[in-house]
């Protein structure tokens, strides 16, 4: 069961806090305006007074306009993902973060439909917590920020998840997620998609990973989508089964399933 996040943690509670170096990761595929708009929005500073360090990595899929220069200009890390699609982009950052002394990841679109300054609520949760997952469902949808066939196939899927694997999650397909290291050096993942979301759901229930969740609200898309709703809910309810039958991926995939980028 997802605990939810009812009283707020005051800072004090941070004092004892071992996590330090940070790392907000953003999945672009052309992305220049929601980028543009999200990066200045990252709450640095606040982050500093909580004691975490914080750099913002750009995995990129190749894109034609100029969101690897908006990137740079913010002082961004950018890495071209291996493969192509946002699941390998989140498995090469995965896999990135590994390789790095880093304590702890915040994963969200860079489409400008989830708010950076709810980055500090993530990682306070951290602290005594491996995942944390931003929860649109019972949040904050604002008009015009889902279509009604997402809005129901959201709920469909996040259904279908909690009872074919037992655990209840509160919104499978959030793109909103806050993992220490210890929670991203057990999963095992080979979404090339939008299915990832999905997978790592699956890979916390078969790691025994809990993840709790907090309410974020969820605004409407600067720019074009990349998702296509039927293909890719389709791909995502496939994944959420076959994980079920088989929890581990079954392909050769070096580093507990995260791409090899060397
Ligand atoms: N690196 C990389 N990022 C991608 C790729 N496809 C999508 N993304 C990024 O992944 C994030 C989510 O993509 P979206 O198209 O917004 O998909 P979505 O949020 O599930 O769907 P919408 O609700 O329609 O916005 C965005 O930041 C995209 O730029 C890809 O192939 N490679
Ligand atoms: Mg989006």
């Amino acid at each position: 069961m997802i605990k939810q996040y009812s009283e707020g943690i005051k800072d004090d509670d941070m004092v004892t806090m071992v996590m330090k170096n940070l790392i907000v990761m953003l999945p672009t595929l052309d992305e220049e305006y929601g980028l543009k708009e999200i990066l200045p929005r990252i709450p640095l500073a606040r982050l500093e007074e909580l004691g975490w360090a914080t750099e913002v990595w750009v995995i990129d899929g190749g894109s034609n306009d100029l969101t690897v220069e908006i990137a740079k200009e913010h002082g961004c890390e950018v890495f071209t993902q291996a493969g192509s699609g946002k699941g390998a982009a989140m498995r090469t950052g995965f896999s990135k973060f590994l390789s790095a002394n880093q304590d702890a990841l915040i994963m969200l679109d860079a489409d400008g439909t989830y708010d950076p300054s709810e980055i500090p609520e993530f990682v306070k949760l951290l602290h005594s917590n491996e995942v944390v997952i931003g929860n649109r469902l019972q949040g904050n949808i604002e008009p015009n920020a889902m279509t009604n066939l997402n809005y129901f196939g959201n709920h469909i899927l996040t259904w279908f998840a909690s009872i074919l694997y037992g655990v209840a999650t509160d919104d499978l397909c959030t793109g909103y997620w806050g993992f220490t290291r210890t929670a991203i050096a057990k999963l095992q993942l080979n979404s090339m998609r939008f299915e990832i979301e999905a997978e790592m759901f699956a890979s916390c229930v078969k790691e025994d990973i809990k993840i709790i969740s907090i309410p974020i609200t969820y605004r409407a898309r600067i720019g074009q989508a990349k998702l296509g709703s039927v293909i890719d809910g389709w791909m995502i309810f496939k994944k959420l089964l076959v994980r079920r039958i088989f929890p581990t991926p079954v392909e050769a995939i070096t580093g507990r399933g995260n791409l090899d980028m060397d």
